[in-house]
């Protein structure tokens, strides 16, 4: 089992690279933003918390995200690896699911975390909020509230995978298709070294 957290501040790019990994190494893709607003759009208790908070740009409780990544993975027993999309966002968040993945006899193979300048981050949200109708991007207070508290909270979770040598930068502007190749390289070059270990 191949497991990989893609991370990176809003915007950098996790959401977009997600779908193309997926497609290229069969893993399965746990977004815990697409989770929420899963939730949002079928009006569930859950969803009509998350939405206040991410209208404001602010991150939903540790104990509703571990909650549901804990249940997307027991409905996955059979997947040959996960990848995680805007999730471990806090510290606590990512000692839980280090947890978790050592009750299935697993754990993380790498973070790859992407870099990209904060005047990118907002124009790239922007221009999303004119089609995306997701109303935390329209507004670029929110926007900056966001990069905020990615710097002051979610920062932190690459600092405790470094601890554990797992967290390789990658250079997060530039094409799609360029981003994507210095990513699946870094996966290419752990895989084989799992393979011939
Ligand atoms: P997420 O859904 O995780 O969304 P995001 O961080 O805003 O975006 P992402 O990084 O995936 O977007 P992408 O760059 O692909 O979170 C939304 C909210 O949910 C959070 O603010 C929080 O409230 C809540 N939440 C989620 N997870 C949580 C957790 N674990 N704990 C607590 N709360 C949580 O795309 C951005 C744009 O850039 C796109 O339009 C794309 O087309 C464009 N783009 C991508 N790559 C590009 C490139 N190379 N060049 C130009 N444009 C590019």
């Amino acid at each position: 089992m191949f497991n990989l957290i893609l991370f990176g501040p809003p915007g950098s790019g996790k959401g977009t690279q997600s779908e193309k990994l997926i497609d290229r190494y069969g893993l399965k893709h746990l977004s815990t933003g697409d989770l929420l607003r899963s939730e949002i759009a079928q009006h569930t208790a859950l969803g009509l918390e998350a939405k206040s908070l991410m209208d404001k740009g602010q991150l939903v409780p540790d104990e509703v995200v571990i909650g549901m990544i804990s249940s997307a993975l027991d409905h996955h027993p059979k997947a040959k690896g996960f990848l995680f999309d805007g999730f471990p966002r806090t510290s606590a968040q990512a000692e839980a699911l280090d947890k978790l993945l050592e009750l299935k006899h697993t754990s993380i193979g790498v973070m790859l975390a992407l870099e990209v300048s904060e005047q990118e981050l907002i124009r790239r949200l922007l221009k999303r909020g004119e089609t995306s109708g997701r109303s935390d991007d329209t507004n670029e207070q929110v926007i900056r509230n966001r990069i905020e508290l990615y710097h002051n909270t979610t920062a932190a979770v690459a600092d405790y995978y470094k601890k554990f040598d797992k967290v390789k930068m990658v250079r997060g502007e530039g094409t799609i298709e360029e981003i994507f190749r210095s990513l699946a390289k870094e996966i290419d070059l752990r895989i084989q070294s799992s393979v011939s270990q």
